[in-house]
């Protein structure tokens, strides 16, 4: 029939899912829909199954999508195949002489299916293996002509597709999303000018200055060789072995120890470029630069007791978080902010711009917003999307060039280069995520998996025999040619100098951000800092190790190690000698933006996972009122009961448990209300879980609302007489709900309540 024999192999049906393939933008509306996944308690009925009311939204679309339609395929409605077409009759059983006889041979069904699994894994990146990406589109906010000739800020609104991906780095492709870690932050621009990938991270400074010591980097925080051990950690003796060898590490190592490490969510961490940059306009005017992405949602972070908890809840947590925002139609948001300063500028500073292990604090040079990037839409497939995508800070556009950066001449040439292997030879360029928007010819030919169709006998410029074609572009900067048509130009960058290994002065200064970090840390954030030097050195078992890296952080804050060095119970060792005895003084000694709590976010309670516990016998009316509410502010609600299912209030109504005691413990949610009802109440002071729970949120610092008679549950978990004191412990009762509501609206919206946590109170709990 004409369905099975369609004249079209790939899906020509499936863009209608994604809705029009130029709506740039979400649709009208859609950023306000809350994502909820239980059913209102009004509407629960015994057969009513959950509904996702986020469902309704479409996924915004972009370019990408038309571009990724040629391989999106539909199964709908249609035979399975071969991978030659040819319709499989039966899917159970392979070829056999006679029904117990040997298999055959000849059974090439079956061995195409089986040897294509055998094939089916590639190998994973060599750092930043674990991962989760979603497409989007940055928008800018004003034309940048002058300072860049680069697409995606050539007008004011102008819009260019991208796509993102976030991972941690040392954890493999499976490992838990919530190690302590660097965070990538990685984006793919599909400009009209051709890719540009901004391949950066969480944290604006990096580990080492120069290329030539990343392998050793990796090599000592991967799981030791000998035995494959830990996984996705950094707290043993290789890792902590290098950068106590390598001073130049330590400013690095308080991003790492310090909450940043642990993000609530990929949606709340801030992204940097790290590297100084060149921005490079039409009259070949260069200015240095340096990238920053702010999270709207704020930058927040997870506590280590939580993050350890939720490795086992959930090791998908991010990954998740992010997938159902996106689902949801809650499109996660970052401004895009350049830092801009002169050579000149640059050359007065107290440390050098070309030294990863530095940032340029925001009161010496600002941030300048220039643009807003969206993540609007899931992939359609992990693999072939998130998996293959391929990043490399050597994909640039005219208008945008690199600095000298050492660390940044060693990346240019690393990321193709592991691409090649890693995605099985050098048209990786032609996989579908990875190929531009912008049109590609040249004479590059042939290789492993090469899809294009070149045509003509031509495959080599100059020549005659094709019109010349394609012929240079020439440069963009020159007068002759026609404004933006010229190709991509590097900045005329004058070098006269002897060929040398070695490093410039100031890159010998390696403590005095360390310290303009941590001093710009408030208390609580302090006290993490050192609460996490403690744990991880602890799992150090070699005790110079742990002394030499102690001599070290008595360099950036004397009584930062003199704490850490007694949760080891070791001595304070000298400091560390210096490699440069009188550095430049710094321009800055405390930076307010260096702090996590400088960015809370503008989003509320939206996204936030509150949960409200429900047993037989519940009071009904006030958490109806609290769940509308909730909603109504964009929080996610769960009702969270002993088992699943339906349980029946006190007064008849219905209500349905999505989660349960068991498979959803307290650190996968933000906040959570515990009920009125005698009965209920003591019934759920008798489940296993209960007070575990109640216990929990209360270390990590949530706000917790006991309504009447739920209070006596906060007594239960022992959380402590005058618990009512704390800040974000509310208590409320039929008569006095309303006016608690928005006060519990506003605590949830702080995240936690940074006076409640035991770090501050005591070093080394
Ligand atoms: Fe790298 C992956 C970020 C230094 C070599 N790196 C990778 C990814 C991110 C970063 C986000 C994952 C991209 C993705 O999601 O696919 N790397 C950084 C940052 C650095 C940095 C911010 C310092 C400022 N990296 C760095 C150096 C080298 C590499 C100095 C080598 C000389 N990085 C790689 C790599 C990876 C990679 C081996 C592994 C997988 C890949 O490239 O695609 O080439």
């Amino acid at each position: 029939t004409d369905s099975l024999v369609s004249s079209q192999p790939y899906n020509s049906n499936k863009a209608l899912e994604y809705g029009h393939d130029n709506a740039l933008t979400p649709p009208p509306g859609a950023t306000a829909v809350p994502r909820s996944i239980t059913l209102t308690a009004s509407t629960a009925t015994e057969d009513t199954g959950t509904t996702k009311t986020g469902s309704a939204v479409r996924p915004g679309t972009n370019p990408t999508v038309a571009s990724l339609n040629r391989v999106r395929v539909d199964a709908s409605d249609r035979p399975l195949t071969t991978n030659q077409g040819v319709r499989i009759s039966d899917n159970q059983n392979s070829l056999k002489a006679g029904l117990r006889g040997p298999s055959l041979l000849e059974d090439f069904i079956l061995r195409e299916k089986i040897t294509h699994f055998d094939h089916e894994r590639i190998p994973e990146r060599i750092v930043h293996a674990r991962g989760s990406g979603a497409h989007g589109y940055f928008k800018a906010y004003d034309a940048l002509g002058k300072y860049t000739s680069a697409a995606p800020f050539a007008e004011e609104g102008k819009i260019t597709p991208v796509f993102v991906r976030f991972s941690t780095v040392a954890g493999e492709r499976g490992s838990k999303d919530t190690a302590r870690d660097v965070r990538g932050f990685a984006v793919k621009f599909y400009s009209d000018e051709g890719n540009w990938d901004l391949v950066g991270n969480n944290m604006p400074v990096f580990f080492i200055q120069d290329a030539m010591k990343f392998p050793d980097l990796v090599h000592a925080v991967k799981p030791e060789p000998h035995h494959g051990m830990p996984q996705a950690a950094s707290a043993h003796d290789t890792f902590w072995d290098f950068v106590s060898l390598m001073p130049e590490s330590t400013h690095m190592l308080m991003w790492l120890m310090s909450d940043r490490a642990l993000p609530r969510s990929y949606r709340m961490m801030q992204g940097f470029g790290v590297h100084t940059f060149r921005l490079v306009n039409e009259q070949g005017q260069s200015i240095f630069c340096k990238f920053h992405w702010k999270p709207l949602q704020g930058t927040h972070a997870l506590l280590w007791d939580e993050a350890v908890k939720i490795s086992g809840a959930d090791p998908d947590f991010h990954r998740r978080d992010l997938w159902e925002a996106i689902e949801s139609g809650e499109f996660p948001e970052w401004e895009l902010g350049l830092q801009l300063f002169t050579e000149e500028q640059a050359a007065g500073f107290s440390f050098d711009v070309l030294d990863a292990t530095k940032l340029i604090p925001e009161e010496l040079v600002p941030v300048l917003p220039v643009g807003l990037m969206v993540l609007n839409r899931n992939p359609d497939n992990f693999f072939a999307e998130t998996e293959q995508v391929a990043f490399c800070t050597a994909h640039v556009i005219p208008g945008i060039d690199f600095s000298n950066d050492p660390l940044l001449a060693g990346r240019i040439h690393s990321y193709v280069d592991t691409q090649i292997s890693r995605l099985g030879g050098a048209n990786f360029h032609e996989i579908p995520i990875n190929s531009p928007l912008a049109s590609v010819q040249n004479n590059q030919r042939d290789g492993m998996h090469r899809q294009a169709l070149n045509r003509g006998r031509v495959a080599y410029e100059p020549n005659s025999l094709a019109g010349g074609c394609p012929f240079q572009a020439g440069a963009s900067q020159s007068a002759v040619s026609q404004a933006g048509n010229g190709g991509f130009m590097p900045f005329p960058d004058r070098v006269s100098e002897d060929k040398v290994r070695g490093k410039p002065e100031k890159f010998a200064e390696h403590y005095l951000q360390a310290t303009l970090f941590f001093n710009s840390q408030t208390a609580v954030e302090k006290a993490h800092i050192t609460d996490a030097f403690r744990f991880e050195l602890s799992k150090v078992a070699v005790p110079a190790i742990r002394s030499r890296m102690l001599s070290s952080l008595v360099n950036v804050c004397p009584e930062l190690a003199a704490e850490v060095a007694a949760g080891l119970g070791m001595d304070l060792p000298d400091a560390m000698p210096k490699a440069i005895l009188e550095p430049q003084l710094p321009e800055v000694t405390v930076s307010a933006a260096l702090s996590m709590m400088a960015l809370p976010g503008e989003c509320g309670v939206r996204t936030r996972q509150v949960a409200i516990l429900i047993e037989e016998g519940i009071q009904y009316s006030s958490l109806l009122r609290l769940y509308d509410a909730l909603t109504e502010a964009g929080a996610v609600v769960h009702f969270v009961g002993p088992r699943i299912g339906i349980f029946t209030c006190a007064s008849g109504e219905k209500v349905e448990a999505d989660r349960s005691l068991e498979n959803s413990p307290a650190v996968l949610f933000d906040a959570a209300v515990l009920p009125d009802g005698n009965e209920a109440i003591r019934a759920l002071a008798t489940n296993k879980h209960t007070l575990g729970f109640i216990k929990d949120l209360y270390q990590h610092c949530k706000t917790i609302l006991a309504l009447g008679d739920g209070r006596e549950l906060l007594d239960r978990a022992g959380v402590g007489p005058g618990v009512e004191e704390n800040e974000g412990i509310l208590m409320a009762d039929n008569s006095s709900l309303a006016a608690i509501v928005p006060e519990f609206i506003h605590a949830v919206a702080a995240h936690r309540h940074p006076s409640r946590d035991p770090a501050t109170k005591d070093p080394a709990s």
